[in-house]
C-alpha cells in the first residue's frame, strides 16, 4: 500500500514515530502502521449484552498505531491525544496485569488489556514502540476504545514477523475471535462490562454496508446502506460523564434480574412451558410474554426490560425497512429508540435530549437518537442532504443557548474494517 493512500491518523502516527522514538538499536523490524475503525450504530442500543440484535456501520474514522518491532518485551507508546508516553512489559502477563494497569494512564490500559488477553489466548507476543493516533472522537459513543483495541491487536500481529496472524480461516485468530478478545480487554481495562457491539462492528466493517449482527450466535449479514440523498450525521454533545461506567454495569445487572423474574413468573403461570426453561437473556422473552407478566417486576425493571424487548424489535423492523428502501420510515424508528433510551432505559441526559429535540425541529431530518452507552457522547441523525445546512445552523444557534456548550457536527460514511501495512 502506498503512503499517500493511508488514512490521516495512520500517516500522522508513522510520520511522528522518528521524532518520538529515536533509539535505532532497540528495533528488530521496519516501520509499519495498524488501524481499526470506530462505528455508528443505526439501531439496537443496549441489546448486545442481552443476546439481541444490533445494526452498526464501521465508519471512516480510525485509531492507529504506527511503530516498529522491538528486540525485547517492552511496549512503549506515545499518544497524540494525551501528549504523553506510557510503557508496559509483556513479561509476567497475564499475572502482572493488575499491577501494571495501576501505573498506566487510561488510554494505555486498553493496549495493556489487549496484550493481556492475547497472552491468555496463548499467543507469543513481541514488544514494539508506537505512536498512537486517531480521529474517532474520544469517549464520544463512537467506540474510540474498541477501535484502539482492534488496532492494537493488529499491531501485535504486524510486529510479530508473521508468527501471529489475524484474518479469515487459517489465521491464528479470526476477526470475530479478535473482537471477543478485545471485548474482554475493554472489560478488564475499564471495568465496564461491555457487550460485543463495538468490537464486532470495527472488525466487520465494509464500505457502503450496515452489519446486522445477532449478538448471541454471532451470525451476521451485510445490508446495503447507500442512500445517496441521505447523510449519517454524528453530533457530539461534548459531554463526558464518569457515571457512565457504573450506570452501564447497573443496567446490565438490572436486565439480568428482570430476565430471572420474568422467567419465574412465566413458569409459575405455566409450569409445563419448556420454552420458558430455556430463557437465558431478555432476547428470549417475547413482547407478549413481557406484556402478560411485567406486573411481577418492580417498576424500574419493567422499564429496563420493556425498552430492551422493544429495541430488539426495532432492529428487525429497520432491517425490513432498509430492504424496502424506506429510509423515511427508518428515521421514525430512530426517534422511538431515543424516547425509549430517555424514558425507560434512562441513559440519556439533557444535552443529548436537547440535540435530538433540535434535530426534530428541522424539516428534512428523518430521525435522530442518542448513540452508545449514554450519559453524554453523540447523537446519530439521518438527514436529507438538502437539510444539512439547516441542521447545522439550528444546532449552532440553539445548542449553546440551551446547554452552555458547543456541539461538534460530523458526517460519517460506512467504511472498511481494520488493516495494517509496512512502509519501510
Ligand atoms: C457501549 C458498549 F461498549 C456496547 O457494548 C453497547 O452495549 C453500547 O454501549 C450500547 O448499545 O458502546
Amino acid at each position: 500500500m502506498q503512503t499517500q493512500e493511508l488514512l490521516p491518523p495512520v500517516k500522522e502516527a508513522l510520520a511522528l514515530f522518528p521524532d518520538k522514538f529515536s533509539d535505532e538499536s532497540v528495533y528488530a523490524g521496519p516501520l509499519g502502521g495498524a488501524w481499526a475503525p470506530g462505528r455508528v450504530n443505526l439501531i439496537g442500543e443496549h441489546t448486545d449484552y442481552n443476546g439481541g440484535f444490533v445494526l452498526p456501520l464501521a465508519v471512516d474514522r480510525v485509531a492507529s498505531c504506527g511503530g516498529r518491532r522491538r528486540k525485547d518485551q517492552l511496549v512503549r507508546l506515545w499518544s497524540t491525544h494525551a501528549s504523553e508516553y506510557a510503557q508496559f512489559t509483556l513479561e509476567g502477563l497475564p499475572q502482572s496485569f493488575d499491577e501494571q494497569r495501576q501505573q498506566l494512564p487510561g488510554w494505555a490500559r486498553y493496549l495493556l488489556g489487549v496484550a493481556t488477553e492475547l497472552v491468555r489466548a496463548g499467543i507469543v507476543l513481541q514488544g514494539f514502540d508506537a505512536v498512537v493516533a486517531g480521529d474517532v472522537p474520544l469517549g464520544g459513543g463512537m467506540s474510540s476504545s474498541a477501535a484502539l483495541e482492534i488496532a492494537t491487536a493488529q499491531a501485535f500481529a504486524l510486529f510479530s514477523d508473521g508468527k501471529f496472524t489475524i484474518g479469515e480461516k487459517g489465521t491464528t485468530l479470526t476477526y470475530l475471535e479478535v473482537a471477543a478478545l478485545c471485548q474482554r480487554a475493554e472489560q478488564i481495562a475499564s471495568g465496564v462490562m461491555c457487550g460485543i457491539l463495538d468490537q464486532a462492528a470495527s472488525v466487520l466493517g465494509l464500505p457502503g454496508k450496515a452489519i446486522l449482527l445477532d449478538c448471541r450466535s454471532m451470525e451476521y449479514r451485510y445490508l446495503p446502506f447507500e442512500a445517496p440523498n441521505v447523510s449519517v450525521v454524528v453530533i457530539d454533545t461534548s459531554v463526558r460523564r464518569e457515571l457512565a461506567s457504573s450506570a452501564y454495569n447497573e443496567r446490565r445487572s438490572q436486565c439480568e434480574q428482570a430476565t430471572q423474574l420474568l422467567q419465574k413468573a412465566i413458569l409459575q403461570a405455566d409450569p409445563e412451558n419448556s420454552q420458558a426453561r430455556q430463557i437465558k437473556e431478555l432476547r428470549d422473552i417475547t413482547p407478549e410474554q413481557y406484556a402478560q407478566h411485567k406486573d411481577q417486576l418492580p417498576e424500574v425493571l419493567q422499564k429496563r426490560a420493556g425498552y430492551v424487548i422493544a429495541e430488539n424489535k426495532r432492529v428487525l423492523k429497520v432491517v425490513e425497512l432498509l430492504g424496502q428502501n424506506d429510509i423515511e420510515a427508518v428515521g421514525a424508528i430512530l426517534w422511538q429508540g431515543h424516547a425509549g433510551l430517555r424514558d425507560e432505559y434512562e441513559v440519556s441526559c439533557d444535552e443529548l435530549d436537547a440535540l435530538v429535540e433540535i434535530a426534530q425541529s428541522v424539516p428534512g431530518v428523518l430521525g435522530a437518537r442518542m448513540m452508545g452507552g449514554g450519559f453524554g457522547g453523540c447523537t446519530i441523525n439521518l438527514v436529507r442532504n438538502e437539510a444539512l445546512d439547516a441542521l447545522r445552523a439550528a444546532v449552532e444557534e440553539q445548542y449553546p443557548a440551551r446547554t452552555g456548550r458547543q456541539a461538534v457536527i460530523d458526517i460519517c460514511r460506512a467504511a472498511a474494517g481494520p488493516g495494517h501495512t509496512i512502509v519501510g
